[in-house]
């Protein structure tokens, strides 16, 4: 039986995966236009980083697990890694101390990319 294309067997719902990517906030355009156009069902959140506090994107995709590998591809074309600096947070200081602050260097990205199985899938 489907609903809308979508199997409902318990067999191919176990099947389905849920992908969370998180991703920086200049690749998330061109990773939401190539999923649109390869029939990718996604979500897309503005979400930010803990460490560096600065906006990125998080996407929701509901996929079967043959094409999870399609996707992660599509991720990892679109998702590139870059060099960030960071001024590090300066410790307490006493009066009359003073430290110069370093930038420090970070990597982030192409993307954190967490696949988690789905147990059931439904669109109502
Ligand atoms: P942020 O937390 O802003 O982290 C940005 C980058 O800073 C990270 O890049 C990593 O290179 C570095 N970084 C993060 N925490 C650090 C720490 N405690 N000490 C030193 N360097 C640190 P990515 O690893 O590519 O992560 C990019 C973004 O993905 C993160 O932004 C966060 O929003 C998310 N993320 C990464 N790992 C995660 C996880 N295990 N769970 C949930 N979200 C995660």
């Amino acid at each position: 039986m489907t609903v809308k294309g979508i199997p409902l067997s318990a067999e191919t719902n176990s099947a389905m995966h849920l992908v969370l990517a998180i991703v920086q906030d200049v690749d998330a355009t061109s990773l939401s236009d190539s999923l649109v156009l390869e029939k990718f069902g996604v979500t897309r959140i503005n979400t930010a980083g803990g460490f560096l506090r600065e906006g990125n994107a998080s996407f929701l995709i509901g996929v079967e697990g043959k094409r999870l590998g399609e996707l992660m591809g599509i991720i990892r074309r679109c998702c590139v890694t870059r060099t960030q600096y960071v001024n590090p947070l300066p410790p307490i200081m006493e009066p009359g101390e003073f430290l110069m602050p370093y930038p420090v260097e970070v990597q982030v990205g192409g993307a954190i990319v967490f696949v988690l199985d789905v147990e059931r899938y439904e669109q109502l």
